[in-house]
């Protein structure tokens, strides 16, 4: 019988997987995965990822360990202690060491998980830290998570005329917090922009140490968009200014596309329904112009 496990790793998560048609976050672990390497060790934080996996089938060609949404990073630490340990007895072979790899959400990624990804990076603890970044609890059903974006509609942050803006909350800047612990290595990625990714992930696997890579990562569903326009949304989210690719090597940050025209944001907003309350009924004038002057001033201070 041919499970997914035999078939290669490229069809197996296109066609094993329970998951959405166009979602981003599996584009990208896939790449991820490709780019590693078979010696990895998968370390997955509950969310929509985990359901690439449901026993006896597997589209990893490696090992994967399924973890509470909290607990990622800690369980990456005992998978990396055990593999040094295990090295150090002469029971694992050099050769065949594995790359440590968290998949997760931004909701465990920002929320839930924040402490345990804190203490690991202090540790110093080599592993590589994939955020598949959907704005949202996509797996429960696209609640907000602190990574939602300021106006946005999620199932918690619906607009209702005393609040028709939706979320007035911004969206925290995971890489921020990354670089405050001083890790070797931070980078954002997107799903537009594959051959910038893969050069990233080479990059980065020549440090020792935390290292984290945030990738844009539209959801059809929760965030009202055709599948059939991920990787336009994608593109257009780098092109309006509100996905800038960068990266930061121990904490000097550089941008890997710097534009001297960007688009006006209402372009990405316009291409999916949880922004389409800003336009509809109504144009909310105010908060699109929040949302625009946010960009900008990101991007005033950035030279390189
Ligand atoms: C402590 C805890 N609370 C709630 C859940 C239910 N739960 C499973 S996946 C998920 C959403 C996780 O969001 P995120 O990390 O962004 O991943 P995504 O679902 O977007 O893939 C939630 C709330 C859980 N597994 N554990
Ligand atoms: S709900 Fe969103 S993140 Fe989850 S599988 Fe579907 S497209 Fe992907
Ligand atoms: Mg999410």
């Amino acid at each position: 019988m041919t499970t997914l496990r035999d078939l290669p790793l490229d069809e197996s998560l296109a066609s094993g997987s329970l998951l959405c048609a166009g979602c981003g976050g599996v584009l990208l672990t896939r790449i991820f995965e490709k780019v590693l390497g078979p010696k990895t060790v998968t370390v997955n934080a509950a969310g929509c990822m985990s359901m690439l996996s449901v026993f006896p089938f597997t589209p990893f060609r490696s090992s994967w360990f399924y973890v509470a949404m909290a607990s990622a990073p800690a369980a990456a630490q005992g998978i990396r202690d055990a593999l040094d340990i295990l090295l150090k007895k002469g029971r694992v072979a050099k050769e065949d060491d594995l790359k440590v790899v968290v998949v997760t959400g931004d909701g465990a990624a920002a929320d839930i998980g924040l402490q345990a990804t804190s203490g690991a990076i202090h540790r110093k603890l080599d592993f590589y830290y994939l955020v598949y970044d959907n704005e949202g609890y996509s797996n429960t059903g696209f609640q907000a998570s602190s990574s939602s974006p300021y106006g946005a509609s999620t199932k918690t942050t619906a607009p209702t005329a005393l609040l028709p803006e939706g979320t007035l909350l911004d969206k925290k800047d995971l890489f921020e917090i990354w670089k405050a612990h001083r890790p070797p290595y931070i980078a954002t990625i997107s799903p537009a922009y594959i051959a910038d990714m893969m050069h990233k992930i080479e990059k980065a696997s020549r440090f020792a140490g935390p290292k984290l890579f945030i990738a844009h990562s539209p959801c059809p569903p929760g965030w009202d968009v055709g599948s059939d326009l991920v990787i336009r949304l994608s593109k257009m989210a780098v092109e309006t200014g509100v996905w800038p690719l960068k990266e930061a090597i121990d904490g000097q940050v550089t941008h890997s596309l710097f534009m001297k025209k960007r688009r006006p944001v209402e372009e990405y907003l316009k291409m999916q329904g949880r922004f389409e309350h800003l336009f509809s009924p109504a144009r909310q004038e105010s908060v699109i112009q929040a949302i625009q002057a946010k960009v900008d001033d990101y991007w005033k201070n950035v030279t390189k």
